[in-house]
């Protein structure tokens, strides 16, 4: 259980019979580095001591690996957009390993992607003081100030899903290898189409590190197929309305489109839904990106044909540790990258493919 002790401006009067760090400590002229050593050290002897006494009994214990750099310190939170499934399971990722080092997890965000609406936020949680930030810039240049000011705040800070053009200043920055994932996009839309035919990409916002990755990546690999013609890309700054009129006025001047790579789940439901307005669905097939509750069902009801799965859980999980390993004076790997599923109609009841899937809900 944890207990709070509001601030007093008075020192406390030693409680009778008590014995405090200062009884312990003050005589022997210990500076502060060695108390907190000593402290360490103690915790220590009472964790192996449980253990020993555990095991004695036959019980099966399990002790906290909270250490007191990250127990009762906060990691606050901000995603790239609120409510959105891939921002969602990483939370999940997060809150689970953030109880093993007894962080308390602040979660804030926008309700948009949108550097504009994500900068106020960080500023709010910089403010704060948290011990730790997660944070997935919603733009590689236009989030470098508001991130470098948390940092100068002293709070380690680990980018999770996008990046920035500089990651200096960084603890660490982890990511799906987005440029993997665009090529394993064009392997599979290249598939869809039997090699050959017009296809289009639909960047979900220029600027955001993931979107211009996966455009990049699948621009590389799409090349390799000589029979088919890469007519370009629309961006639909991740409004899926925008994404279906783009779709629709390709349609019209590309009458003979035969696929579609969308870059994110926003982009991939506006894909859809252009390609329904068209009388086009199954006719143009669609490889969209991430893997959330209605991106299954449109692979299921044939509206996508291909889902390129990110591991949110898992970058969520890889942040809150590099976080404790850099408030507890560990290594940190400064990029980790984690990689894709491929799931189409075919594959997607296997139950190792259903690991990907995204969720709404933690458990
Ligand atoms: O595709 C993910 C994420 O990786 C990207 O950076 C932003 O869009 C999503 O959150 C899905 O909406």
């Amino acid at each position: 259980m944890k207990t709070s002790f509001p601030l007093n401006p008075k020192p406390a009067e030693p409680v009778a019979g008590a014995v405090s760090l200062d009884s312990t400590f003050a005589k022997s002229n210990r500076g502060p580095a060695t108390v907190i050593s000593a402290v360490k050290l103690h915790c220590l002897v009472i964790r192996a001591m449980a253990v020993v006494i555990g095991y004695s009994f036959g019980w099966s214990i399990v002790v906290s690996a909270a250490e007191p750099e990250t127990e009762g310190k906060t990691v606050a939170f901000v995603p790239g957009v609120m409510g959105n499934a891939f921002y969602v399971s990483m939370e999940c990722g997060i809150r689970a390993e953030a109880a093993k080092y007894g962080f308390k997890v602040e979660i804030q965000g926008a309700p948009q992607f949108d550097p504009s609406l994500q900068t106020p936020i960080v500023n709010a949680v910089v403010a704060a003081k948290p011990a730790g930030l997660l944070v997935a810039p919603t733009d590689s240049k236009a989030m470098f100030v508001p991130i470098s000011q948390a940092v100068d705040a002293g709070i380690k800070v680990a980018l999770v899903d996008t990046t920035l053009d500089d990651t200096s200043k960084v603890i660490t920055a982890i990511a799906t290898d987005n440029t993997a994932g665009g090529a394993a996009a064009a392997d599979a839309l290249a598939k869809l189409i039997g090699e050959k035919g017009e296809v289009m990409a639909i960047a979900f916002q220029a600027g955001a590190s993931t979107s211009d990755q996966r455009q990049r990546g699948f621009e590389a690999e799409i090349k390799k197929y000589p029979n088919i013609k890469y007519i370009g890309f629309q961006i639909s700054n991740n409004d899926p309305s925008k994404a279906a009129a783009e779709v629709g006025s390709t349609l019209a001047a590309h009458p003979d489109l035969a696929g579609i790579f969308a870059t994110n789940d926003r982009s991939a439901e506006g894909a859809a839904t252009g390609l329904r307005v068209a009388d086009k669905v199954g006719v143009v097939k669609v490889v969209g990106f991430d893997a959330g509750d209605t991106q299954i069902k449109q692979l299921k009801d044939g509206l996508v044909q291909a889902l390129i799965a990110q591991r949110p859980y898992q970058i969520g999980v890889d942040g809150v540790d590099a976080i404790a390993n850099a408030l507890t004076g560990k290594s940190v790997e400064h990029s980790v990258t984690t990689d894709t599923v491929t799931i189409t109609k075919d594959s997607m009841q296997e139950p190792e493919i259903q690991k990907a899937f995204y969720t709404l809900k933690c458990d």
